[in-house]
């Protein structure tokens, strides 16, 4: 009986930490010419993705029917502030294999 309720306490321990893994307000996402690094990020409501492009050629970060970057040429820079909970699917539109998740909490 002690033991399962030490199971317990621990397993509820474990549900509270993770709940309060908070997601950081601001991430920057590396985009390299061959995709996004890394390739999930979290951040809390009202944070902002910050997608730098490392590469040599240009690239974009879109989500669709949310946000496009449009060319993000090398050495420039695109935000985004997330203002809804929820995750992301955001591509490059130019290399449609390089994929990434951004998940608002
Ligand atoms: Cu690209």
């Amino acid at each position: 009986m002690k033991r399962l309720f030490l199971l317990v306490a621990v397993a509820a321990l474990a549900l509270a930490l993770a709940g309060c893994a908070a997601a950081p307000d601001n991430v920057t996402v590396h985009i390299t010419d061959t995709g996004f690094n890394p390739t999930t990020v979290a951040v809390k409501v009202g944070g902002t993705v910050n997608w730098v492009n490392d590469g040599k050629i240009a690239h974009t970060a879109t989500s669709l029917a949310n946000f496009d970057s449009q060319s993000i040429y090398p050495g420039e820079n695109y935000s985004h502030v997330f203002d809804t909970k929820g995750t992301y699917e955001v591509v490059c539109r130019f290399h449609t294999q390089e994929r990434s998740t951004v998940v608002v909490k």
